[in-house]
Parts: structure tokens; sequence; C-alpha cells
């Protein structure tokens, strides 16, 4: 029997690392002949609510939107790829996560909503192996090139996720990365996580926060 792939989330503030470590961890296991691919979330190219994700985090200073409409469409965004992506991680291909819900949860426990309100449509979502929480303070995320592009993208906003980020960090999948490390040191860091949960992969399970 094929053993299923592996689910690895990486989480963390805008321009903490997560898009740079994704693609070095997909060649890691192409180098090693491991099929994997990388799934990003929000997923803009999902057709029935990726072109009004990227629209709204395009706009959203300009336009007032409902915080529920918007959260709700960030979760359906996940619910829509979840059948594809089951399928993947049961023909053996690790699927490496660029966000989940736990960018879902923070983002809008920032904006002031309620927990268990924005918890509740992420349940029986496909619960991760391991989250890889990239730490670093949020002065210095905004000194990064191309800090500042995106609706969501402001200093305060983005100190209030990394308070809820590290409010839901109690999970045993989750591990801290210390992403102001250099590029491969944050990659060497990532792997020796992943190496570890490689040997304890089993059968899915359903998402609990
Ligand atoms: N959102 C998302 C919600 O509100 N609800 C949800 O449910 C979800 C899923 C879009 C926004 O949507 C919000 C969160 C976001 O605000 P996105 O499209 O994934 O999310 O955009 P970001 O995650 O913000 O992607 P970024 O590209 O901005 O950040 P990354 O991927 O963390 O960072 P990366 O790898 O692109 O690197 C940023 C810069 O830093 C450099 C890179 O070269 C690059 O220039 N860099 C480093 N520099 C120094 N040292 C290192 N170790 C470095 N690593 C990378
Ligand atoms: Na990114």
């Amino acid at each position: 029997m094929t053993r299923r792939g592996a689910l690895i989330v990486f989480e963390g503030l805008d321009r903490s690392g997560k898009t740079t470590q994704t693609q070095k961890l997909l060649e890691f296991f192409q180098k090693n002949g491991k099929k994997s691919v990388i799934q990003r979330f929000p997923d803009r190219e999902e057709p029935l609510t990726g072109p009004t994700i990227d629209n709204f985090l395009k706009t959203a200073t300009t336009v007032s939107q409902s915080k529920e409409v918007i959260h709700l469409l960030f979760s359906a965004n996940r619910w829509a790829c979840m059948d594809r992506i089951r399928s993947q991680l049961n023909e053996g291909t690790h699927v490496i996560m660029d966000r989940y819900s736990f960018s879902g949860i923070a983002y809008s426990l920032a904006k002031g909503m309620d927990k268990a309100w924005v918890c509740q449509p992420e349940v029986g979502l496909l619960k991760p192996d391991l989250v890889l929480f990239f730490d670093i303070d949020p002065t210095v995320v905004m000194a990064r090139n191309g800090f500042g592009g995106e609706a969501l993208e402001r200093s305060d906003f983005q100190a209030a996720v990394y308070a809820k980020m590290n409010e839901i960090f109690q999970k045993e999948y989750w591990k801290k990365i210390n992403a102001a490390e250099t590029i491969e040191n944050v990659h060497e860091e990532v792997l020796s996580h992943v190496n570890q949960v490689l040997e304890t992969v089993t059968a899915e399970k359903e998402f609990q926060i």
C-alpha cells in the first residue's frame, strides 16, 4: 500500500519568508525523488472564491466589507480545495502549504472577532502533520522587501496578528522556526522538523483547533 504524503503547513506574518521556504522544501523533496506539491492559501486560482479574495486583498483599504463574509470566503477557499488535496495525500504526494486555517483564524481574531465563531468553519478540514510557525518580530518583517503592498500589511495589524498566532500556538504539532535567521539556516531548521515528522505520518484526521 502507498504510504500517504505528509501535510506540512507554513504559517506566519506577511513577509516572514514562507514562500521562499516552501519553494526550498519542494526542491529538497524533488531532489530526493519524493512527489510533492505546494498549495498556497488563499488559492487565488480557485474559480469560485479566488478572484473575490484577490480583489479584497488588493482593495480593502478603500472598500469596507463585512468581516464575517471575508472570513467565510477564506474558509470556503480552503474547503473548495480539500478533495483534491486529500487525493494528493492518499496517492503519496507531500503537500506543502503556504498558510492554512491558522492564518484564517489569527487574521480574523486580530480584527476583534469571536474565537469560537472563527474556528467553526475550519472544523472538518484536513489536520496537518506539522505546522511550522515562522516566528519573527513584526518590526523586522515590515522592513523586508515588498512589505506594505496589500491591504492587511499594516504595522499595527501585523503586531495584532503576531499576538494572536502566539495565542493559538499550543498544539503538539506546531513548531516554532526562528525566521529572523538566514534563508539557509531557516531551511535547515525546517528540514530537521520535516524529517522527524515524515517517520510518523499516519491516516488523515479531522481538523481540530
Ligand atoms: N489571509 C490569508 C487571511 O486574512 N485569511 C486567511 O485565511 C488566509 C489564508 C495574503 C493575505 O491574506 C491573509 C494573510 C495575508 O495578509 P499571501 O498571498 O500568502 O497572503 O501573502 P503573504 O503570505 O503575505 O506572502 P508574502 O509573499 O508577503 O510573504 P512570505 O511568503 O512570508 O515571504 P517571502 O518568502 O515572499 O519573503 C518576503 C521577502 O523577504 C525575503 C524574500 O527574499 C522576500 O523579498 N526573505 C528574507 N530576507 C531575509 N532573511 C530571510 N530569512 C528571508 N526569507 C525571505
Ligand atoms: Na507568501
